[in-house]
């Protein structure tokens, strides 16, 4: 379960994330599981803080879709049961308690567990020495689970239970995203960092595989798109990280040793308004306010692209976007 994957041929075919889910039809974090379980193949121990992803398939109604072993941990707490797990696995080896092995242990939180609640467990984790040991961060831009509230990772302008566009805030979200990606990279000694989606499909799984493989500690940032909070027919999941690519809404990237590259530069940009006007959660918006998010996409790139041609980070700063 080593080997980079390289074509869709090549993909395993057992499923370790399988039938007993009860997630919303098209539920981007769902399908990025799957596509996790198979790259990280049956040699595994998901730990599951609270979310759409345990609320949704834990045990509660006697089903689950985990077929390695998996186990919730508190909201925010996917940090330290991480930690804790895989010092348990050394413990018990070192000891000669256990065969030794190769375990991958691998915290899958969403966007409120990883970049709200849970970020100083992750931080913590990051400083350790444990190889295996991966945190993957599916962002599907809000507190799904409990009915869709904005999290540090929410874009601006989109509309959420807590932040609905409205009268008295038209924008809806007034705050910028959150890049968690960006902080786990800031870490002394990192090996691994990467940002993906949906899209391409062995994008993911073969960072996932490099991650497992780095040595150390490691964070994905994966881009999950939400039919029920963004407001999208369930059809176009795929389609919709493909857009976000395409517009430079999100950026693809990998941190690995100390090198930076960009993973997926689009040919030709398409305007963010594609992306934004596939989804409900931005309905309200009007052209200005697109100008301003093009513009800002705009602005990023430009860092972005500067970071893949001199191989390292440099911290992106934009111009916020006017009150309104
Ligand atoms: C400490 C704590 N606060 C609040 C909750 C209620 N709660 C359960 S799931 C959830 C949403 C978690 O959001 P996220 O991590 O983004 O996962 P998603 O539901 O979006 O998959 C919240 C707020 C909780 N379980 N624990
Ligand atoms: S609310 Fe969103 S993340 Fe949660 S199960 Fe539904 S589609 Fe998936
Ligand atoms: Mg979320």
């Amino acid at each position: 379960m080593n080997e980079s994957i390289k074509s869709i041929r090549e993909i395993p075919e057992v499923d370790y994330y399988t039938s007993g889910k009860r997630t919303c039809a098209g539920c981007g974090p769902s399908l990025a599981y799957r596509l996790l379980s198979k790259a990280a193949g049956p040699n595994t121990v998901f730990l599951g803080p609270t979310g759409c992803m345990y609320v949704a398939n834990g045990h509660q109604a006697l089903t689950s879709p985990y077929a390695v072993p998996w186990y919730h941990t508190q909201l925010g707490g996917g940090g330290g049961a991480g930690i804790g797990t895989a010092a348990a696995f050394r413990a018990l080896m070192e000891k000669g308690k256990r065969e030794k092995e190769d375990i991958n242990v691998i915290v899958y939180g969403g966007d409120g567990a990883l970049a709200d609640i849970g970020l100083s467990g992750l931080s913590m984790a990051m400083g350790y020495d444990y190889a295996r040991l991966l945190f993957v961060m599916n962002d599907n831009e809000s507190y799904a689970n409990t009915g869709i509230q904005a999290s540090s990772t929410t874009p601006w302008g989109a509309t959420t239970t807590f932040t609905p566009a409205g009268k008295v805030k038209p924008i809806g979200n007034e705050r910028m995203k959150k890049d968690v990606a960006l902080l786990m990279a800031a870490h002394p000694g990192i090996r691994y960092v990467a940002t993906t989606t949906l899209h391409p499909q062995l994008d993911f799984m073969n960072k996932v595989r490099k991650a497992l493989n780095c040595g150390a500690p490691a964070f994905i940032h994966i881009l999950t798109p939400c039919p029920k909070g963004w407001f999208f027919d369930p059809r176009y999941t795929i389609e919709m990280s493909q857009l976000a690519l395409q517009t430079r809404v999100w950026v693809s990237w990998e941190y690995e040793n100390g090198r930076f590259k960009l993973t997926y530069k689009p040919t030709k940009p398409k305007p963010v308004e594609e992306y934004i006007k596939a989804q409900g959660r931005f309905s309200h918006l009007k052209k200005e306010d697109i100008d301003e998010m093009q513009r800002m996409a705009d602005e990023d790139w430009k860092y972005w692209e500067e970071m893949d041609k001199e191989g390292r980070i440099i911290l992106p700063w934009v111009e916020p976007p006017r009150k309104r």
